[in-house]
């Protein structure tokens, strides 16, 4: 049997560089509550991302769990957002007593449909939640023209887009709120790991109390919040793989090159488009299948790719607006496109460590399906 190639691997620096990162932590005994080392991977990202105001999370969903309760928008509000999304992004919205409301994506480059999401907006809208799926940037000034227009937030999920620019820009800087996800299969992790980028610093106040319990001071706790810190192992790693984020997109770059040598230009097969005034950083690599043209279905190319011990994923099917979680609350026919591309698309594996051959290897199976 050949080798298992995965949808992502997490890339780790040397087990040596890990070790001497987290020595201070064994002789400090200094393990979370925003220690040294989440102070200083905090201030390197900023500089990083080019943001001003950052803060850091367990994780990318209670980063934006936790950025919806510090809007403070009111309860049962609608969010205009995306169900063409993982799990976190809804499920962020529905946690917060908020309700979503699902705007179609375009066809294209898979996020939000900007010209349907002024029809959607009411007197109940409180913000828009977009998704940069992929790491394809939505359009950020439609977005921003609507929100200006209606007095509504707007709350990125930016978790696939570590390291992106648009226009020369971080994209942490736009909109009220980014939220960035630092998971093990990520561009840039940190075991788990998440962080919001914002303007205001009120908000960022509110943020930060909300992310331990609420507390203000040692005598005082005035919000409800959770526990939602990052841990300062978490943090060392952190700090690790951003000495190497440069060279991590780069090896992403050419494997995804390599999958465009055999898959660009084949009928029935369509990549993910390459955006203008964007800086990628080639996280996932979609392909949507046509099977009136290829001759196959996703489906079956996901079958046969598992039969070849390759674990190609079907991100983002089901849509969340279907999920069984919602007993049936929302309806995916509104949102037609994303139907559409949830039942065709299929993300393929993609990591720096991705050997050459094991493009090829994919490529093959997938070529092999074409009838
Ligand atoms: N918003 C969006 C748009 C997101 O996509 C996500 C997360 C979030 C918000 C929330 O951010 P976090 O709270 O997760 O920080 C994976 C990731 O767990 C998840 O972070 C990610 N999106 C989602 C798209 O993919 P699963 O359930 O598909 O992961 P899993 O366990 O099947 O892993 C996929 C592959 O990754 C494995 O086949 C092998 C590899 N892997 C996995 C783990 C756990 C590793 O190489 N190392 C590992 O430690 O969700």
């Amino acid at each position: 049997m050949e080798n298992k190639i995965l949808v992502a691997r997490s890339s780790m620096p040397s087990m040596e560089e890990y070790i001497e990162e987290i020595r201070e932590i064994w002789d400090s005994h200094w393990l979370t509550n925003m220690g040294p080392k989440h102070a200083k991977l905090q201030q390197e990202l900023a500089a990083y991302l080019g943001v001003e105001q950052l803060d850091m999370f367990t994780n990318g969903h209670m980063a934006i769990e936790l950025s919806l309760q510090a809007l403070k928008l009111p309860k049962g509000s609608e969010v205009i957002t995306t169900p063409f999304t993982f799990a976190s992004t809804t499920h962020a919205i529905v946690r917060n007593g908020l309700t979503p409301v699902f705007c179609d994506i375009n066809e294209n480059d898979f996020t939000m449909d900007v010209s349907k999401i002024e029809a959607l907006v009411t007197d109940n809208t409180s913000a828009i939640m977009p998704v940069h799926v992929y790491g394809n940037i939505c359009n950020i000034e439609e977005v921003q023209r609507i929100a200006d227009k209606y007095g509504l937030k707007v709350i990125y999920d930016a978790a696939h887009t570590f390291g992106e620019t648009y226009k020369g820009r971080g994209i942490g800087v736009y909109g009220d709120v980014s939220c960035f996800s630092f998971h093990a299969t990520k561009v840039f992790h940190s075991i788990e790991g998440g962080a919001v980028c914002f303007h205001d610093k009120d908000f960022g106040k509110e943020l930060y109390r909300l992310k331990n319990f609420g507390i203000k001071n040692e005598e005082i706790v005035d919000g409800v919040g959770a526990n939602a810190k990052m841990n300062e192992f978490c943090a060392a790693m952190g700090i690790c793989n951003l000495r190497h984020i440069d060279e991590e997109i780069r090896k992403r770059k050419a494997v995804a090159e390599r999958y465009y040598l055999y898959l660009e230009g084949i009928d029935g097969i369509r990549l993910n488009p390459v955006q203008k005034e964007v800086k990628p950083n080639y996280a996932y690599f979609p392909v949507v299948f046509d099977e009136k043209v290829f001759g196959t279905s996703r489906n079956e190319v996901y079958n046969k790719l598992a039969q070849h011990g390759i674990g190609a994923r079907k991100y983002f099917y089901p849509l969340t607006n279907t999920f069984e979680c919602f007993h049936g609350r929302y309806d995916s026919n509104v949102t037609p496109v994303a139907v559409h591309i949830s039942k065709r698309v299929l993300t393929l594996p993609l990591y720096a460590d991705l050997a050459p051959e094991d493009v090829d290897r994919v490529c093959k199976v997938i070529l092999k399906c074409k009838i």
